[in-house]
């Protein structure tokens, strides 16, 4: 599967990022090819107290050479990637396009569709609820839990990110705290960036991705927000997002939950595609054996009866259980055993309330529960 990584590069020295969820689409014209010639990465810090890695790039193109920053990179044995994107290294193919905010850096690379990278077990995240469109806390929590847990609902992965809590801390940093918070600004690096997934690892383990919505560029609605136009579904971007985090890298597929464009007040994102399935079950393999399948129901009706005589008897049909004897209970204590045949009749000491329940012989595999009253 070719694997697409798109970046925004601005000429001449000036600041460029990764870029994740582009509206609109990147233009097909004015592409050139290059190969990447220089790569030094260092670590830098921004006007928010974000830790970075940014590497200074350089690339060959056949109009000449440009300069660029890219945020990620390998420094001190630590690695920061934006959004999952490899970071470009020495020797690296890349297609270089022009676009509203300068120019775009697409890495041409092949042949898979994650980066390979995982979490070693479940991975625990935390909110930051605060945004600037409106949306409220318990709305923003919902479809946040929603979002990260698509990937779980939706294949046999054996992964679950799972949310903890909420949290006020606004800064995205490598502390070992996975975070997914709005930012009022744009991209600070790339004004078309919809939101953004920071990862750190170390060898193929993840150790920490935090999330930013880029609130200032975009505005953002709750699911049931309508009409929509030219905003953006929080939900959709976060479940791509959570693609990112979980360790996916951009789907060429256009139906994708990781094609790298979202389409303007669309819901689809939310639903993943079966290459999105692939995707998360070939990084976390689903358990070997299928959970078994549940028991078959097992149901009792109760029917209070009076005879003329004044005999008061219970008729009690049941089925659903497979033993050759049933203990019949009533009113919590078992006050027969008898044939699994499907009915029986209960003669009662008075007038009253009872309830019954049939299990199989010396088993808790029982009905629901029926009562009569007298
Ligand atoms: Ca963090
Ligand atoms: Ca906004
Ligand atoms: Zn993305």
């Amino acid at each position: 599967m070719v694997q697409r990584h798109l970046r925004s590069v601005r000429t001449a020295g000036a600041i460029s990022l990764a870029v994740c969820l582009l509206v609109p689409s990147v233009s097909s014209q004015d592409i050139q090819r290059g190969r990447v010639v220089q790569s030094q990465s260092r670590w830098a810090t921004n006007d928010y107290g974000d830790q970075r890695i940014v590497t200074d790039l350089e690339v060959d193109l056949p109009s000449g050479r440009v300069s660029a920053q890219v945020e990620g990179g390998t420094r001190d044995g630590v690695t920061l990637v934006v959004s999952d994107e490899l970071v470009p290294e020495v020797g690296s193919l890349v297609e270089v396009t022009s676009g509203r905010s300068g120019w775009r850096v697409k890495i041409v690379e092949e042949d898979f569709s994650t980066a390979g990278r995982t979490w070693p077990s479940d991975s625990l995240w935390v909110l930051n609820t605060d945004n600037a469109d409106g949306i409220p806390a318990d709305t923003v929590e919902q479809e946040s839990i929603a979002a990260a847990g698509a990937w779980t609902d939706q294949s046999d992965a054996s992964f679950a990110m799972t949310f903890v809590g909420r949290t006020a801390q606004s800064v995205q940093a490598l502390d070992y705290t996975n975070i997914v918070l709005f930012r009022n600004t744009p991209s600070p690096t790339n004004e078309d960036a919809v939101a953004s997934t920071f990862c750190w690892w170390t060898g193929n383990t993840k150790t920490d991705c935090d999330i930013i919505v880029w609130d200032g560029a975009y505005t953002f609605l709750a699911t049931t927000t309508t009409p929509c136009s030219l905003k953006v579904y929080v939900q959709d971007v976060l479940t791509h997002e959570f693609g990112h985090y979980a360790g996916l890298s951009h789907s060429t597929i256009k139906s994708a939950t990781m094609w790298s464009a979202y389409t303007y007040c669309s819901k689809a994102m939310r639903s993943l595609a079966a290459d999105d399935i692939a995707g998360i079950e070939f990084l976390y393999p689903p358990d070997g054996e299928p959970p078994p399948p549940p028991p078959p129901t097992a149901t009792l009706t109760a029917t209070a009866r009076t005879f003329d005589s004044g005999v008061r008897s219970t008729k009690l049909v049941w089925s659903g259980l497979t033993s050759a004897n049933v203990d019949l209970y009533r009113n919590g204590v078992k006050i027969a055993t008898m044939t699994n045949d499907g009915s029986a009749a209960d003669t009662v000491p008075g007038a009253g309330s009872y309830t019954y329940q049939q299990c199989a012989q010396s088993t808790a595999v029982c009905t629901n529960q029926a009562s009569v009253t007298y």
